[in-house]
């Protein structure tokens, strides 16, 4: 047995945000409520850095924003799930807790794409100890008309059957999902794919990561492609998360959906969602605060990867919302600041800003072609992190010091204010604007001093409050 990683240095350490104790860390996995905890697992390698075999980390949490680290739930090296325990998710069924979860497999021909998938349960009763159901794989195959790419099952209850939606690429190398339906969690009946890449440039050539659910009397269908083609201000992550609503018939089944596939957050480091249903109703869901592919400097301190802060979603029209829980407000420490001030140039807010939220709403009733920029200032006065924003044309601009591409985001152009709520972590932003409407999310590798900058071009009253945030609030 291989030693566990340490972290070697805590530069850029998060202090809100969920981190392995040392090792990789990817997907959330098995986002859920059990026995008044809110659980939530995720894709772990503790041997090293870099991904590995993937084992089921695990944290709980009573209140959403501190979170205690448990011993990982799931390790993988079983006849079925010999090289992974890949992504999954939880159910509660009779006072026990369900890990669905897939089974990865490689062939050992040194091929990593020459690989099979198949479908495992596992179950716990005090939601810390878990043991692998004897009858594994609870889905052995995947359907005759599909590849290899045969996973990610996300399962919820309605009515008196449990379902699951699992992430697939068609046999034309297209993704899709596809349900199944079951009256146990153990024998499972396969009804059919509810929806599809129309191509592979515009959706996708594998989608992972499903999640289905409702939301005002609607359906939302959250999946992470695989494939998608760059456009000049859309798409441009490696791979992308998003979704798609509409009305789910089970009879077919199919997902009628309304709108095409959407991206929910503009940041570099968004990807493979899972949300839960918090007992009060509320739909939250958890990013992968990172990117395949992406550089991660931390790696070289013995750790890799975090969650996003958990979002609530909610429906405006057609598009949906993404907002901090308001559980995260029990995450200030102090008051910096809280001022009204009229900004017309520069002006600067706090100072060695480790963990912090700044809340700002800068009033746009006697402005029309406002331009300005919000920045996260290093030692050296130079920006690391900074969204510009454009009056005239709504246009929202990320850039990035250490990434040469920007990102890009519209916000309606008929709005009284700009709102900004702004999560600064160790190395990371959240960028939360307009209620939630725009979202980017973003890693950064700076570990001297910060601060934050505005920049106006013109006169605008600025309404902006600066809280400390705990830099400690998990356990590991
Ligand atoms: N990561 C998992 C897969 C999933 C992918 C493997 C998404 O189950 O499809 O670590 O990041």
């Amino acid at each position: 047995m291989p030693t566990k990683i340490e972290v070697t240095n805590n530069r850029y350490r998060l202090g809100y945000h969920l981190m392995t104790p040392g090792g990789w860390m990817n997907d959330p996995n098995g986002f859920c409520y059990f026995q008044g905890y809110y659980h939530v697992f995720y894709q772990y390698y503790p041997y090293s850095a870099a991904w590995g075999p993937m084992h089921w980390g695990h944290a709980r949490s009573k209140d959403l924003v501190s979170w205690e680290t448990l011993p990982t739930a799931l390790t993988p090296g079983d006849s079925e799930d010999e090289d992974g325990c890949f992504s999954g998710s939880a159910v509660v069924k009779d006072d026990k807790l369900f890990l669905i979860y897939t089974g990865h497999h490689y062939y050992g021909d040194n091929d990593p794409d020459h690989f099979w998938q198949n479908q495992n349960l596992a179950y716990s009763t005090d939601g810390i100890h878990f043991t692998k159901y004897a009858h594994n794989p609870i889905i052995a195959k995947a359907p005759v008309d599909n590849t290899q790419h045969f996973r990610d099952p996300k399962v919820w209850q309605a009515d008196d059957h449990y379902y699951l939606v699992l992430g697939s690429q068609d046999q034309q190398g297209l993704g899709r999902v596809l349900l199944y339906r079951s009256d146990d969690l153990m024998d499972w009946t396969y009804l059919g794919p509810i929806a599809g890449a129309k191509d592979v440039q515009h959706e996708g050539f594998m989608w992972e990561c499903p999640d289905l659910f409702n939301l005002n009397g609607q359906q939302v269908l959250l999946t992470s492609p695989q494939g998608i083609k760059a456009t000049d201000k859309q798409y441009l992550n490696l791979f992308q998360t998003g979704y798609f609503i509409g009305q789910l018939d089970y009879q077919q089944p199919q997902l009628q959906h309304r709108t095409d596939f959407q991206e929910l957050d503009h940041g570099h480091d968004f990807y493979a969602t899972q949300t839960v249903l918090t007992p009060d109703g509320r739909r939250v869901v958890l990013g992968w605060m990172a990117m395949w592919e992406s550089q991660m400097p931390e790696q070289a301190d013995g750790w890799a990867g975090a969650l996003t802060l958990p979002r609530e979603l909610t429906l405006k029209g057609h598009q949906l919302v993404m907002q901090p829980v308001r559980e995260v407000a029990a995450l200030r420490t102090q008051t910096l600041l809280n001022q009204q001030a009229t900004v017309n140039g520069t002006a600067d807010f706090g100072n060695n800003l480790e963990q912090a939220e700044f809340k700002a709403s800068l009033d746009l009733t006697a402005t029309q072609q406002l331009k300005s920029t919000i920045s996260l200032m290093n030692a050296s006065q130079q920006a690391v992190v900074s969204l510009t924003f454009d009056q005239a044309t709504g246009d929202l601009v990320l850039h990035r010091a250490d990434r040469p591409d920007a990102r890009y985001a519209v916000t309606a152009t008929d709005r009284d204010s700009l709102e900004l709520d702004l999560f600064i972590d160790t190395s990371s932003i959240e960028l939360f604007i307009n209620g939630g409407t725009v979202v980017f999310t973003e890693r950064f590798y700076d570990d001297t001093a910060k601060s934050l900058q505005l920049q106006t071009d013109q006169a605008v009253t600025v309404t902006a409050k600066l809280f400390a945030l705990n830099g400690q609030a998990n356990q590991y």
